[in-house]
């Protein structure tokens, strides 16, 4: 995995915790950082045990799980491959980021997501494909949503569930934050279903690994799979309204460019989409 940065911002999200500051030269674990002190923290949300969160393996009264490995129906296998565990628990396998324990998240090492890039030519009212002017190229849309934690605009993305299939992940949760599947009528749950049946049938993954998640610590961190489902003419989901849903407070069809600004890593697999459809970027 390549080198995280968002997790290392100064303070960590939600719960204002300063992260023990660490430099660029100081995020792998193979360069010694002798006065490295980072504090311990687990968010209120996590200390509250829901069923989504892990116990603290660090205390002998709970015995290890099956690291590396499917442990029943959670998945505690990286994408990036085998992770070292030191002190009982699992160390981030980029590097320091200036807080052990777990933060927010629920699992102790990687925590599973899947992310839906769904995507559509630019038009314009006579239905045509609207070029950028510089580079000539095509361009692409995709369903950004914003984030009632942070207001930053991602892809509709979201855990995967215990024994979920990441294929389930991706139109639940693309269902629920941008369609807001949760709170439709009948009619229109049906309507919406059908269209994410139809569409989410082909998708291309566009990437599989790390994410520079602000959320992630020392010993927990967001991994992901990202899937592009691609509306060629424009009258699948590229027809149906959108509505923001569920931890998403805002959606839109987002025009890709380089300068698009998103949560997490979400712009290298916006990027990856980009380059994908050659489309203008
Ligand atoms: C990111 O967090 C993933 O890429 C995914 O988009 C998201 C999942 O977390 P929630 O949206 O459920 O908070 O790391
Ligand atoms: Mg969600
Ligand atoms: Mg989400």
């Amino acid at each position: 995995p390549c080198m995280h940065v968002k997790c290392r911002a100064p303070m960590y999200p939600r719960d204002n915790i300063s992260r023990f500051p660490v430099s660029d030269e100081q995020v792998s674990w193979s360069k010694a950082y002798p006065e490295y002190n980072p504090p311990d923290h687990t968010s209120p949300s996590v200390l509250a045990k829901p069923v989504w969160a892990d116990p603290d393996f660090r205390d002998p009264a709970f015995p290890q799980p099956k690291w590396n490995d499917l442990d029943g129906k959670i998945n505690r296998k990286s994408h990036s491959g085998p992770y070292e565990i030191i002190d009982k628990v699992p160390r981030n396998p980029v590097g320091r980021t200036g807080v052990c324990g777990r933060g927010c998240l629920g699992r102790w090492g990687p925590n599973h997501a899947a992310d839906p890039i769904v995507t559509r030519w630019k038009r314009d009212c006579r239905g045509n494909q609207v070029k950028e002017g510089i580079s000539g190229k095509p361009i692409l849309q995709f369903v950004a949503i914003q984030r009632r934690d942070s207001g930053e605009w991602a892809i509709p993305g979201g855990m995967v569930d215990a024994g979920e299939a990441v294929s389930v992940t991706l139109k639940r949760e693309f269902g629920e934050e941008a369609m807001n599947s949760i709170e439709a009528r009948e009619d229109e749950k049906v309507e919406i279903e059908e269209a994410i049946q139809d569409l989410f049938q082909n998708g291309k993954e566009v990437y599989r690994g790390y994410v520079d998640d602000p959320r992630n610590t020392d010993n927990a961190w967001m991994e992901t799979v990202a899937f592009n489902f691609h509306d060629e003419t424009g009258r699948s989901v590229g027809r149906i309204a959108l509505n923001a849903g569920d931890d998403a407070v805002g959606v839109r069809w987002t025009d890709l460019s380089s300068s698009v600004k998103l949560f997490a890593s979400h712009e290298l697999f916006v990027k990856q989409t980009a380059m994908l459809h050659n489309s203008h970027w």
